[in-house]
């Protein structure tokens, strides 16, 4: 028996439905074959009804023990440290995997994400696109000599990194086959695949019990 809960909504409409940030953390226990439950917040009041778990009242948010955690890379990076298989155990790879998690979120999303806001809004030529053709095209340039991030192997810094360029939209935007490749290995994963089944499982469960 766990102590890790990862906190999720109860439900999310269609759209979402495989990128919702609580597969990170199911992506990083399964990797990592550290065991967990899952535990819902309501969609419905989801501003307000959790905000002293998130302050920003979103999801997701973990619990190990007495801990309690918000922000997925804060997630990924607590669950990364219980298992070499996330956190390399050599100091250098360590600082790394590190640099590399919050490149993913601070270089990488924090422009792909509002990008693709915009152009879900109907603005597709938007003035963020010089940003992130930028940072896509930095990324493919570091991709292009390596097949995983840091020490020729599969991290944490991994798990976030593609998590952010799998984005069917960052995936489609350009041709960037190195890029393409990464994304490809790191979902072909048998973790991956079973966090996103397990995702699209609970979100399928919770329309039925939402129209019942
Ligand atoms: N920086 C946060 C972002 C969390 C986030 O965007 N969560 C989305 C689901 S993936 C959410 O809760 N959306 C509902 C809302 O904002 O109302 C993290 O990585 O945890």
């Amino acid at each position: 028996m766990s102590d890790v809960t990862i906190w999720t909504l109860d439900w999310v409409p269609e759209g979402p439905r495989g990128f919702v940030r609580d597969l990170r953390l199911r992506w990083a226990c399964e990797e990592a074959g550290i065991s967990y439950a899952v535990r819902t917040v309501a969609f419905d009041d989801r501003a307000t009804n959790h905000l002293d778990q998130q302050p920003f009242g979103q999801v997701p948010f973990l619990q190990d023990g007495d801990i309690e955690i918000f922000e997925s890379g804060a997630g990924v990076l607590h669950l990364a440290e219980k298992s070499e298989t996330l956190m390399p155990r050599d100091a250098e790879d360590r600082a790394n995997t590190r640099q590399w998690m919050f490149a993913a979120l601070n270089s990488i999303e924090i422009v792909s994400v509002p990008w693709w806001f915009l152009r879900m809004s109907g603005r597709k030529d938007n003035e963020l696109c010089g940003w992130v053709d930028s940072r896509l095209n930095q990324i493919e340039d570091v991709l292009s000599t390596r097949e995983w991030l840091v020490a020729d192997r599969f991290t944490a810094a991994d798990l976030l990194m593609a998590d952010v360029l799998r984005v069917a939209d960052v995936r489609a935007h350009g041709n960037r086959p190195a890029t393409e490749a990464y994304v490809a290995r790191a979902i072909a994963r048998p973790a991956f695949r079973k966090a996103e089944a397990d995702q699209l499982a609970h979100f399928a469960a919770a329309d039925a019990e939402r129209t019942a």
